[in-house]
Parts: C-alpha cells; sequence; structure tokens
C-alpha cells in the first residue's frame, strides 16, 4: 500500500497531495475490503466515510482536537489513520483490534462508543470541559442521518442549540440506517439533500429579504413574520438554525477539497455548527453499494463476487422467530409488530411485508418504541416488540413505568440475548435478566432451543400481561420444529434429567450444556440432575427446591451477568425458604465481557460443559468430605 503505509499518524496526512489522497482512499478501501471480507463487520458505513475522515484528520489536530464517532461502527478508517493499520487484520478479533473506538486502544479515540446517538452530549461534555477548563480544541460529533433519529440526539442538540459553547456536529446523511432510513426527520434531510450550499445561498437570500420594503409598524412586523417563511422555504437546515446551530452544507463528502475547506469555516465559527455531508453508504465497492443493508454488518464473503460465505447450518433463533410471529399473525390481526431500526436484524422483515399496517419500524428509538407499544396494547392490539437485549437498556424505564406498571400485554422479544461475539461489550446482551427480573409483572421466559421458542411466543400471547421471551443470536440447536405451537405453563420448569448427587440448573441454550456435562458426570460415578428453567420470573419454586432437597448441591449456569442473574434469584429462593444448607455454584460473567467469537469467548470466561463438571466435582468433594469430618460417614 503506496501510501497507507506512509501514514503513522494524522499528521502525515498534510504531506500528501489532492491526487494522492485520492489514491489513499482507494487504498484504504481494499484494505478494509480485504479484513471485513475474511473477519466480517460494518463494512458499508466504513466505505461511506474514507474521504469525510481524511478531511477531518487534515482539517483537525487529533488526538489534542476530539473526533466522536457516533455508534462507531464507521470508525475503521479512523483506526487505519491513527497508526493502527499493522492491526487492522486483527480487526474484531478475540484479543485484536475492537470494531467500535475504545479509549483504552489508542489516544485518538476519546470516548467509547456502539450505541447510538451519544455523540453530541459526550462532545458537549468535552466542550463544556474544555471551557471550564480554559484550554483550547475543538469538539466534533460525527452522526448518521439515522443515528439523528434518537431522542437522545435531540436532548443533546437541544442542550447544544442553548449554548455558547464551541461545538461541531458533522452529520453524514447516506439516506441509510441498517435498512432505508424513516421518519420525518430523514424526509426533512431528504428535501435540502440536492439544495445548493447554504452559506453562499443564505448571503443572497438576505439582500434578497432586505429589499422588500417596510411599510408602517404593524405591516412590518407581519412582513417580518413572511420573510421567516420564506427563509424556511429557502434555506436548507433552517431547522437547526432555528434549535441554535449555524448550519453549513450540504456538501459532498466525497469531495475531499471541499469538506476541507468546509471544516476549516466550522472551526471559525461561534458556538455550535452542524455540517451536512452527503456520503454514499458503500461507496467503491458495488457489491456493498447496491445492498448497502446486507453490508451494514456483514459475515465472511467472496471479495470477487461479494456472495457471503454460508455455511449448511441450522436456522437461527431470530428466523424461526420471524416464522412464528408471521404464522401467529396470519390467524390473529390483533397482533402487531414493532422494531426500533432493527427490522432484518430480529427477522421481522416478512411480517413488514406480509402485515404492512400492523409493522412499524420507529427508526433508532427504543423509549418511544416501548410506550407507543404499551398504548397499542391498552388500545386492544396485541403488539411484540422486537429488539436486542442490549437496546432494551434504552427503553427500562419505559418497560418499568409504561407496560409493567399497568400490566399492558405486550410481548418483548430480546434478541441477542447472551453474549454476541465480535461486536464486544457493548452490544453483548449479559444484563437482561438482571435488570428485567426486579420489575413486578414481568414474565421472563427463555427457551432451551429453536423449538421451544416458538412455543414460548405462542404461549406469550396467551398469558395477558408483559412477557419477555430471551433468546440468542446464534443458529438454533437443530431441533425440529413442531407444526403447532402449544401453550407452556406460566411458572412451570422442565426436569430434563433427574440426578441425586447434584442439580445443574440453567436456561437458554446452557441447558444443553448442562445435558452433555450431565453425561460426562455419570461416568465420573456423579448422578446429576438437570433443569431447564424456562421461567426465571417467575421461578418454579416447588420443583427446584425439591431437587435442592435431594442432591443438596446446585450448579447454576447462566450466559449472563452475575449480579442479578439467574444464579442470584436462586439463592434468594433459598435464603426465603430457610434452605441455607444447599451449596450453591454459579457460572456466568463477572464482568464485561471482550470481543471474539463467540466459542472462543465462551471457553475463555468459563461458559463450557467442562467448568460445569469442575464446578460440580468441587461441590461434591466438599460435601463428601463434611460428611465424613461430621462423622456422618
Ligand atoms: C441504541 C442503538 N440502537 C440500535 C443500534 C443498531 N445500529 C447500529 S448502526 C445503526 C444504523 C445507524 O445509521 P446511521 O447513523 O445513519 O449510520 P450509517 O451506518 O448509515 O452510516 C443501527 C440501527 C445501535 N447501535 N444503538
Amino acid at each position: 500500500m503506496q501510501f497507507l503505509d506512509k501514514i503513522e499518524s494524522p499528521k502525515d496526512l498534510k504531506k500528501l497531495t489532492n491526487v494522492e489522497l485520492t489514491k489513499l482512499a482507494e487504498e484504504i478501501r481494499q484494505e478494509m475490503i480485504d479484513v471485513v471480507s475474511v473477519n466480517g463487520g460494518h463494512l458499508a458505513s466504513n466505505l461511506g466515510v474514507v474521504e469525510l475522515t481524511i478531511a477531518l484528520h487534515r482539517a483537525f489536530e487529533s488526538p489534542k482536537d476530539k473526533i466522536i464517532w457516533d455508534v462507531g461502527h464507521q470508525s475503521y478508517v479512523h483506526k487505519l489513520l491513527t497508526n493502527r493499520k499493522e492491526s487492522f487484520k486483527t480487526l474484531r478479533q478475540f484479543g485484536g483490534l475492537a470494531g467500535f473506538p475504545k479509549r483504552e486502544e489508542s489516544i485518538h479515540d476519546c470516548f467509547d462508543t456502539g450505541h447510538s446517538s451519544t455523540s453530541i452530549s459526550a462532545a458537549l461534555g468535552f466542550a463544556k470541559a474544555r471551557d471550564i477548563k480554559n484550554e483550547n480544541y475543538h469538539v466534533v460529533a460525527v452522526i448518521g442521518d439515522g443515528a439523528m433519529s434518537a431522542g437522545m440526539a435531540y436532548e443533546a442538540l437541544n442542550h447544544a442549540g442553548n449554548t455558547e459553547s464551541n461545538l461541531i456536529v458533522v452529520l453524514n446523511d447516506n439516506e441509510m440506517f441498517i435498512s432505508p432510513n424513516v421518519g420525518a426527520m430523514s424526509s426533512y434531510l431528504n428535501k435540502i439533500r440536492t439544495a445548493p450550499m447554504y452559506d453562499k445561498k443564505k448571503k443572497e437570500i438576505e439582500i434578497l429579504l432586505k429589499k422588500i420594503p417596510a411599510i408602517g409598524p404593524s405591516v412590518a412586523k407581519a412582513v417580518e413574520k413572511a420573510k421567516d417563511g420564506i427563509k424556511y422555504f429557502l434555506v436548507p437546515g433552517m431547522l437547526f438554525e432555528e434549535l441554535g446551530l449555524t448550519y453549513l452544507g450540504p456538501i459532498n463528502g466525497h469531495d475531499i477539497p471541499s469538506l476541507e475547506k468546509v471544516f476549516k469555516q466550522a472551526k471559525l465559527k461561534k458556538g455550535p455548527v452542524l455540517v451536512h455531508v452527503v456520503t454514499c453508504k458503500g461507496k467503491g465497492y458495488e457489491p456493498a453499494k447496491q445492498s448497502p443493508d446486507i453490508f451494514h454488518g456483514v459475515g465472511p464473503f467472496s471479495k470477487e463476487t461479494g456472495e457471503l460465505i454460508k455455511k449448511d447450518s441450522p436456522p437461527t433463533y431470530t428466523q424461526i422467530f420471524g416464522q412464528t410471529i408471521c404464522e401467529l399473525a396470519l390467524k390473529d390481526d390483533s397482533i402487531v409488530a414493532v422494531t426500533a431500526a432493527m427490522g432484518s436484524g430480529t427477522g421481522l422483515d416478512d411480517f413488514g411485508k406480509l402485515f404492512p399496517q400492523r409493522f412499524f419500524d420507529v427508526g433508532i428509538a427504543e423509549q418511544h418504541a416501548v410506550t407507543f407499544a404499551a398504548a397499542l396494547a391498552i388500545a386492544g392490539l396485541k403488539p411484540i416488540v422486537s429488539m436486542y437485549s442490549t437496546f432494551y437498556q434504552r427503553a427500562y424505564d419505559q418497560v418499568l413505568h409504561d407496560i409493567c406498571l399497568q400490566n399492558a400485554n405486550v410481548v418483548l422479544a430480546v434478541d441477542r440475548a447472551g453474549i454476541v461475539g465480535e461486536d464486544g461489550p457493548t452490544h453483548h446482551g449479559i444484563f437482561d435478566i438482571s435488570f428485567f427480573r426486579a420489575i413486578p409483572n414481568l414474565t421472563l421466559m427463555a427457551p432451551k432451543d429453536e423449538n421451544e421458542l416458538k412455543h414460548m411466543i405462542y404461549s406469550a400471547f396467551t398469558y395477558k400481561q408483559p412477557v419477555a421471551v430471551r433468546y440468542p443470536r446464534s443458529i438454533g440447536i437443530g431441533v425440529p420444529i413442531d407444526e403447532t405451537p402449544v401453550v407452556i405453563e406460566k411458572g412451570k420448569a422442565e426436569l430434563l434429567r433427574q440426578g441425586k448427587d447434584i442439580t445443574l440448573i440453567g436456561y437458554g441454550p446452557v441447558v444443553y450444556m448442562c445435558l452433555q456435562a450431565a453425561q460426562e458426570l455419570e461416568n465420573k460415578g456423579i448422578d446429576a440432575g438437570v433443569i431447564n428453567l424456562r421461567f426465571i420470573n417467575p421461578l418454579d419454586h416447588e420443583l427446584i427446591l425439591n431437587e435442592a432437597m435431594k442432591s443438596g448441591k446446585i450448579v447454576t449456569v447462566e450466559d449472563h451477568i452475575l449480579n442479578g442473574g439467574v444464579g442470584s434469584a436462586i439463592l434468594e429462593l433459598l435464603e426465603s425458604h430457610a434452605a441455607r444448607n444447599i451449596e450453591v455454584e454459579r457460572i456466568g460473567y463477572e464482568d464485561y465481557v471482550e470481543h471474539g467469537s463467540i466459542p472462543q469467548l465462551y471457553e475463555a470466561y468459563g461458559i463450557t460443559p467442562q467448568k460445569i463438571i469442575e464446578s460440580a466435582e468441587k461441590l461434591v468433594r466438599k460435601k463428601a468430605r463434611e460428611r465424613l469430618l461430621s462423622g456422618q460417614e
């Protein structure tokens, strides 16, 4: 790579001519295609910001100036330009570069991101800190038109527009979220995307408006109002100006000299500035340009054809969810589905096509999605909200306050529960049990396999109360799928195997790890029982206590943080039944989990049959020693 190899730090960019910069952009695209075609990753978004990132690093001085990448999935170019090109091949791999900005990875990553729409708030925080400490640097938030749909972005704009602090918001407008964009803000941006650059036009409009004569005070007032109205129609970005930001744009986001020019202009303005940059998602690689949604977050693919490398495998939980909800909705027209910019990720694409009137993609607006669904339910429909576990974190109050406190009949499909692999700590769904378990009225379920998922989704609609069903990102176990779903009795766990020496308790697919461990323990002379919990709330007190009393020892296993997880719930249950002599070992995560493939992470963090066996043996040995010492044997 003739030019990329020369870039040790962003400063080196300033030595290149325009022609060389164009060649550098080509090399960066090639490098990203090479690496992402093997490791998977967020290709289309990164292809779209190559020139934008180069121009930002020429116009600003990172790390002194702070550049905050919203979501951060588009930070690959930034990583390549900030001394990480040698390690770029390890992108998203266990122990390698993260797929998102990470402060501990580089001084050029000034703020960790992963969840959408945090950048303007963070940028304003930096700007205020700078002002209070009398420091001198620029702060830039780079936010996509998708991320601009979330409430947090408006909360931050509302605050920013009312301050004097210098701050630059770069709106990267590519007409796409993961799927084509939705919502009124997107329609607004669509309208102004092709308008001529504001600054030049603004002057012409001001001159034109000044020519309108004033005739007496009252008429003058009306004329002023009319002028504002005319300006509103003629000036692109007026909405942002009204919010107190200076609007610059729209700018072609693939023209480095124009971008640099506008950034230099923005640096000179006082107060908050919004630079509207228009880019093309997937630029420079035809398959990604044609299908930016598929290449938004993509697995390994053939560089030559753009075809995804698919293995013969069972359907994913998400696919079974998508099929089930379509089957149910065909028979029941009160079922409606809500998602927050994750239609394809949550398997609702087919639902959207079959029932367009009953499908709502509300944009990146998890809080709104949940409250909206609460009212749909209270008004007599049967809404299912489908989002990733990690994004429900955004909507906790809405689940608690709007759905559960009112006991609204909403089903929450909690996709990507458990670790998700290469996207890492910002995206692992390992907290939902802890935060949902605390909420009264919320039934909380987890299927051990994809067939049980079908029955659980069906059952959830029959309980007539708030229900959350959590299931993982992975492919299913490969079990046959029953044609007709049946109702699972609420709160009933499943005893998969009797055992007198120890009881293994799991939920979700780790139940199969428990079964494997039980089999291997049998070979070692330990008789282990296995409970598939199915319900985390309410717990099956009777079955758990019965089995625990028999064996006196429990190992709980969960693809979840230990704090407040099911292991904790079982300890609480034993405590409240004064069953304190039962020994419990809990397996789960003790901390945030890094990025890497799911099998690697399971191995590294000890979610394995081997770990279950070790924990079981430890407990059995401990009890035997105690018995020996107390003279019972
Ligand atoms: C709170 C939250 N919800 C959902 C997501 C999933 N997500 C990641 S990127 C993305 C689309 C972002 O669109 P945009 O900001 O326009 O960026 P682009 O990829 O188009 O450049 C979504 C929905 C997220 N990261 N955070």
